[in-house]
């Protein structure tokens, strides 16, 4: 298209028709793309990029998006139906376009339309930057969620934070983590709408004033000393064949009115420098996944994206002249977990102070209204803010927290609490420098707590939040995460989604336990062999894009073994890496060749503060400049670390894997989405009895799952009769030669502090049983690899895995969340 010169009406079928056309056949969306191109970017092909024929191709698709999105607006405001608000700090859609066509079902007539216009749609695909407003799991699961509840027709809204730098950037530099910034706005967002009529005030600091009025009634009022301003950016997000729902995400401005003072002052420079510092809230994503960073600035963060979330509810709520009194009525709100739990206090400031509701009727619609998801019992993740903190900066709201303490202390104390228990289950722990617990505040202030996973929300009730599963049993559920089938095999897997669809039919992509229909075609020799054909081609992609962002060759009939997840000890990639090093050593020292060739591939990130996930990383690599560059070992095996993961990468990553490492020690993971999402793909799973696993497992039946490790109780019984890791060490000779090897020189090229941290952590703590899991790991990996050898019998496996995952569809969990939580119903729509 580059080098066409044709002049620009004879692009249009005929002159001027076609504006405001929002049809879906081929003619109508390439009109509407030169439209684009011409009108609202002022290009002519000649000098457009790919760039602009991508945000042209973008805001082509955002118009039909939004058409479905006001019919389901029009839809949901006549039946006047109960929704769900989703309150997360964090979202990770992945690339927009190619699941927006997915959805519309018209990916096909763009190709040919663009091919028409001698453009790749495949290379435009490719211009998308995907916003990575989000850490990992949490953040992905929100965005699954919104894909189902947009699928399902649940009438909702997402609620976050629209940050101007992602998670970070990660390169590899000398085998080391580097971290840039992700300047993911800077070529524009075609897919965002800002709504500067929709802005809130958001206000920070000073301090409260009580006084009783004549009837001896009790007055509160706030007075900050700074304020913010929040404005709504909105993003369609598009269901299957269906409705769309919104993403709203709040920007944070600096208001005119406060520094007005010292402008008329003449201090333009102190106004200017303040409107910066207001600025700065919504700048940056903290990035860290399941550690605290108790900074000032995420505090302002949380509150400033609740605050305004809660005033558009409010507002919808008003606007449908609806009373505040019945909020709980027509609206639930769940929490993500406690990042937006001091949504608890400020919903009741605004029904006290700003709404003048008493106390009673003000708690009454609060503790009906939100339900809290629980994402982690790792007691470094669980949020606790100071209480000095607070009431630096958030006064009010440490008096509401403090009120509804008592209230709640003494409502426990009528029950047969210890005193011990009773200071277990305040919201304000002051032991030492005192805090607040959130996820107590979150408890207290919801109708409904859960859990991700059924083990995890078990351990839930018998550990963080025991004494509270005890007080209101009924208040506790789970609902097992899931993970959107449309995005994850659908539209990233083409060639399975294909054949499958040739076997069974399309209805999977709506009902995802009909991927039970594969099971009778397990055994037949003509599907087993086009199954592994697509896995074949899946894995020549892989490996072609691996060379390119790595360098590194890989067969791509070798077995691809893959760990992608963020970096953590408890996650134990480095139980990974001393099974690749026990094989390097058989290769080496036993002259052992007899290992099916493997490329084991890791991606991940590290939070920038933690030390060991760094050190992790460059030993990742370091095992693998090793083990790539030695002839004597690199036809057998390949060691890959693929830098920066993200959804896009993801989405590569899945359907050319062949096994799934999910190996965190029992207990710890809370559930895990990517282990669904490689079962999804075809992949077996070499796996510990933790988080969803255990439910994996069940599914698709213990003998197609590659079990090790110890389970959650012996892990307990372990710990709690004096683990001992020296001495595992020192009785494993072979364990001993992998653990001796990391202070080799041949690994730490001469460098003994190199790796010392982790060999020191492993030897003598351990806290995440490595070595205890060490022997019955190595040994599955050894069944693994026999089952390998046969594969007619992986192949058999492999189909089962996909045909057992049904229940592991987000649409799944939505259903549960809306049966067993919110109590709200899809609205039909009406077919146009
Ligand atoms: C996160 O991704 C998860 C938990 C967190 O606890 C924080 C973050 Cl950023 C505060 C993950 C869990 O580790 C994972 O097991 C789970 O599948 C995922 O959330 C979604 O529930």
């Amino acid at each position: 298209m580059k080098s066409s010169n044709k002049k620009i009406e004879s692009y249009f079928t005929k002159p001027g028709v076609g504006i405001g056309n929002v049809g879906l056949s081929k003619e109508d969306i390439k009109t509407s793309f030169l439209e684009k191109l011409f009108y609202s970017l002022g290009r002519i092909p000649v000098v457009a990029t790919q760039n602009d024929f991508y945000i042209s191709l973008a805001l082509t698709i955002r118009d039909r998006v939004f058409r479905k999105y006001v019919k389901s607006l029009e839809q949901y405001a006549e039946e006047d139906a109960r929704g769900v608000a989703y309150l997360s700090a964090e979202y990770l859609p992945g690339p927009h376009l190619g699941n927006n066509l997915l959805n519309l079902e018209i990916m096909e007539e763009i190709r040919e339309a663009l091919a028409e216009l001698s453009l790749d749609l495949d290379e435009l695909l490719n211009e998308e930057v995907e916003p990575g407003l989000g850490n990992g799991g949490l953040g992905r699961l929100a965005s699954c969620y919104m894909d189902s509840l947009a699928t399902l027709g649940i009438p909702s809204i997402a609620y976050g934070i629209r940050y101007e730098f992602g998670i970070f950037k990660q390169e590899i530099q000398n085998g080391w983590q580097v971290e840039s910034t992700d300047k993911w706005l800077h070529n524009g967002n075609p897919w965002e709408v800002i709504r500067p009529e929709i802005s809130f005030i958001v206000n920070f600091g000073g301090h409260t004033k009580h006084r009783r009025d004549d009837d001896n009634k009790l007055h509160i009022e706030w007075f900050p000393d700074s304020e913010i301003k929040g404005i709504a950016y909105d993003t369609p997000i598009l269901g299957y064949q269906s409705t769309a729902i919104i993403l709203r995400l709040w920007k944070a401005e600096a208001t005119e009115s406060f520094d007005f003072a010292a402008y008329n002052l003449g201090d333009y420079y102190r106004a200017v420098e303040k409107k910066m510092r207001s600025e700065n809230i919504t700048k940056v994503l903290y990035p860290n996944d399941e550690n605290l960073s108790g900074k000032e600035l995420r505090l302002k963060q949380q509150y400033f994206f609740v605050c305004c979330s809660l005033q558009d509810i409010i507002r919808l709520q008003l606007l449908q002249g609806r009373k505040l009194e019945t909020l709980h009525e027509k609206f639930t709100i769940q929490l993500n977990d406690t990042h937006p739990s001091i949504a608890v206090a400020e919903l009741m400031r605004l029904l006290l102070d700003e709404h003048h509701l008493e106390w009673e009727e003000a708690w009454k619609v609060t503790k009906n209204t939100f339900a809290y998801t629980n994402h982690t019992l790792l007691p470094e993740a669980l949020e606790k803010w100071p209480v000095s903190l607070l009431r630096n900066l958030l006064p009010r709201h440490l008096e509401i927290i403090y009120e509804i303490n008592s209230r709640f202390i003494s409502e426990i104390r009528e029950h047969d609490f210890t005193g011990e228990q009773i200071s277990r289950m305040s919201l304000v722990d002051d032991r030492g420098e005192p805090t607040i617990r959130m996820a107590h505040l979150a408890t207290v202030g919801s109708y409904k707590v859960n859990g991700v996973s059924a083990l995890h929300s078990g351990l839930l009730q018998e550990q963080v939040l025991q004494d509270f599963a005890q007080l209101w049993p009924e208040k506790f559920t789970n609902v097992t995460n899931g993970v959107t089938h449309r995005r994850f095999l659908a539209l990233s897997n083409p060639r399975l989604a294909a054949l499958i669809s040739e076997k069974i039919g399309k209805d999977w992509l709506t009902h995802l336990d009909k991927l039970k229909g594969l099971e009778s075609f397990a055994d037949e020799e003509d599907f087993r062999r086009k199954w592994m054909e697509v896995k074949l081609h899946n894995k020549k992609n892989l490996a072609n894009h691996i060379k390119e962002l790595t360098g590194i060759t890989i067969n791509p009939e070798m077995l691809i073994d893959v760990q992608v997840k963020r970096i953590h000890e408890y996650k134990r990639q480095h139980l990974k890496v001393l099974h690749i090093l026990s094989l390097y050593l058989r290769i080496k020292k036993d002259k052992d060749t007899n290992i099916p060739p493997t490329a084991f591939v890791f991606g991940g990130k590290a939070a920038p503060g933690y030390f060991m996930a760094k050190r992790i990383i460059k030993l990742i690599t370091a095992v693998g400049d090793l083990i790539n560059n030695d002839p004597e070992v690199n036809e057998i095996l390949k060691v890959v670390f693929l830098p920066n993961f993200s959804v896009k990468l993801a989405q590569l990553v899945y359907p050319g894997a062949d096994l799934s490492e999910q190996i965190s020690m029992a207990g710890k993971e809370a559930s895990g989405t990517g282990n669904m999402k490689f079962a999804l793909n075809g992949a077996l799973t070499v796996g510990t009895l933790d988080g969803a696993n255990v439910e994996i497992r069940e599914e698709v039946g213990e003998e197609n799952f590659f079990l090790f490790g110890l389970t959650t109780k012996e892990v307990e019984n372990k710990k709690a009769e004096g683990y001992h890791p020296y001495k595992i060490y020192s009785e494993n000779e072979k364990l001993k030669r992998v653990l001796d090897f990391l202070m080799s020189d041949e690994l730490t090229n001469g460098d003994p502090e190199l790796f010392r941290p982790v060999y020191d952590n492993l030897l003598n703590q351990d806290p995440y049983l490595l070595l205890e899991d060490y022997q019955s790991y190595v040994d599955q990996m050894e069944n693994v690899y026999k089952v390998w050898q046969d594969p007619g019998k992986w192949a058999r496996m492999s189909i089962l895995n996909v045909a057992n995952m049904g229940r592991f569809s987000s649409d799944r969990s939505i259903r549960d969340y809306c049966e067993k939580i919110w109590k709200v119903e899809a609205v039909k729509m009406q077919s146009e």
